[in-house]
This record gives C-alpha cells, structure tokens and sequence, in this order.
C-alpha cells in the first residue's frame, strides 16, 4: 500500500512522479483537475466526476488526449495498483510543457496525471464538534473573468480566502459572489437548514457544481427531506438552524459557527448529523 501516480500512461512513486517546469499548468495555471474518493477501494461517483473533467477541458479549450473510459479505465487501474481501500484522489490536466509565453499553441502533449494518495483534509474532532468558519472578503470568481463551473487549476482567489480563514483561527472560510450573495467555501458546498427546509446555493451563484451537493439533494429527495436551490445571503446564513459543509475530500461537514455568531444552538444540527450518516452508507451502497 503505497502512493501511486499515473503520469501519461506510466507509474510512478510520489518520490519519482516529475513533470517539467515548461509545463503551462505550472507556469500559468493552465490546466484543470479533479478530487475524488475511493470507499472500499471504489471510486464515488467516478463517472460524474470524469463527465465533469472533461466538461471543465472543453472550457478552456484543451483536448484531453485519450477517451473518457481509457480516463476510467486509468483511474481505476492506478487505484489498484496503489492497494489503497480508502483514498484520495487528485486528477490533472495540464496544457503540456511549451515556450514561455502564455499562447497555448506552443505548448505540445497536455499531461494526465492521477494521483492516489491519502488524504486528510479536518481533524476528526471536527466532525464531531462542528467547524467554526468566517465570510471572506475575497470573492468568488467573477463568472466573466472565468466561470467558477470550470474546474481550473486557478485557485489563487480561493486560497487568498482560505488564507483570511486560517488567520481568523478557522478552517474554511465562505465566500460571497460578485452581487453579494453567498456562493460557497473555498473547497466546499455550503448548506443550510431552516425550519426543516434544506437549502444551498444554485449553479448561477457562481460556484462549482459540487458531487457532493448534488448527491446530499438526492438524498435528500429520497428521504423526504424539502430542499431547494435558493439564494442566499450572508444574514440568512447566521440567523439558520443549522449549516453544513459538503465536498470530495471533506465529504460532510458541520457548522457552527459563522462570523463568531453560534448557528443554532451552537451545536451539530440533527439534520446534519442525520445526513452524515445516510451520506456515510451511500458511498458505500
Ligand atoms: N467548491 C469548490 C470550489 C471546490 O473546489 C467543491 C465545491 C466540492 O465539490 P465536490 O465535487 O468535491 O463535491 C470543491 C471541490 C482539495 C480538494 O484537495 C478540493 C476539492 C475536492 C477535493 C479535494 O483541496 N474541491
């Protein structure tokens, strides 16, 4: 049981997995990825993620040299190969190593590079006690400037926020969209609940489409749980019920504090609590 890197078509040890520093990914953030889980060593939602990946390359105009199933097919192939049950899973596209210079064109051969590793993102307390989180000053992107759909290997916005948490003494940290209205973390989906009614925000408030999110709607169109889709601003979320964080790495995580205000009781809310275990036997259904 060891980490393992696919690097096009090859593996490799963490200590031996290079790419070049001509690589646009790395000189102008020129790519695009994916994070995702293995549970009893299968890949959640792997087709969902990799439609995502290949949704976010057309974005930008890069063409991912092999075919969606030989992407699946790799995947799994470096998974196994890794002899990890329950790991992470980072995917990268880059536009390839080329001149210096930004145009695209003179970069040649985009890297595919699968990394399964483990990962760790909170400390378990947190998932008992619930994270205390901040709103950032530092917004989402700006949808003009480049769509937040796009899965990009641009995080420097959110890491500036991430970085505003971190000085605040919190984890993650919440991060409005251009008009004002609450988008999302720096790495997560953000929930709320309000007098039993589950909300988050929609696809058009500027954020990534989270697996997560989309699995814990269904779940909760399953349980008879009323959700919606609703915007939502920064008051409606220090004045809810309850508040949870959803994401690949982060999987479900609660909330209860925002801005020094307790959420609630100030304590994980039962329906939270309740959804992290239906969400804990459906990635392993
Ligand atoms: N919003 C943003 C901005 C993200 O980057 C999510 C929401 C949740 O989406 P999913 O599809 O994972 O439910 C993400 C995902 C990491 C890491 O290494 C980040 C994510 C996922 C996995 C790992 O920090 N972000």
């Amino acid at each position: 049981m060891s980490p393992q890197i696919y690097i096009n078509g090859k593996y490799y040890s963490k200590e031996d997995a290079k790419i070049s520093v001509y690589d646009h990914g790395l000189l102008y953030g020129d790519g695009v990825f994916e994070g995702m889980r293995t549970y009893s060593g299968n890949v959640f939602r792997l087709v969902e993620h990799i439609d995502r990946l290949y949704e976010s390359a057309r974005a930008i105009l890069l063409t991912i040299p092999m075919s969606k199933q030989e992407m699946i097919d790799a995947v799994n192939n470096t998974v196994k190969l890794s002899g990890l049950t329950d790991s992470y899973i980072r995917l990268v596209i880059t536009r390839g190593a080329g001149s210096l210079g930004l145009d695209p064109n003179r970069t040649s051969d985009p890297q595919v590079i699968i990394i399964v590793d483990l990962i760790a993102l909170y400390d378990r307390k947190y998932y008992d006690e619930g994270l205390k989180i901040i709103t950032a000053s530092t917004i989402r992107n700006h949808p003009a400037a480049l769509s937040p759909r796009i899965k990009s290997l641009n995080y420097l916005n959110n890491i500036m926020a991430k970085i505003e948490g971190l000085q605040a003494g919190c984890m993650e940290a919440i991060m409005l969209n251009h008009k004002g209205e609450v988008a999302e973390c720096t790495g997560d989906n953000i929930f709320i609940v309000k007098k039993g009614q589950l909300m988050t925000p929609p696809t058009d408030a500027g954020i990534l489409e989270g697996i997560t999110r989309n699995a814990i709607l269904e779940l909760a169109r399953e349980l008879k749980i009323p959700a919606s889709e609703s915007t939502l601003t920064r008051h409606d979320l220090l004045v809810a019920d309850e508040c949870f964080l959803t994401g690949s790495a982060a999987e479900v995580i609660p909330v209860v504090s925002i801005d020094s205000r307790p959420i609630g009781d100030g304590k994980v809310g039962k329906t939270t609590r309740f959804l992290m275990g239906e969400f804990k036997k459906l990635v392993v259904r």
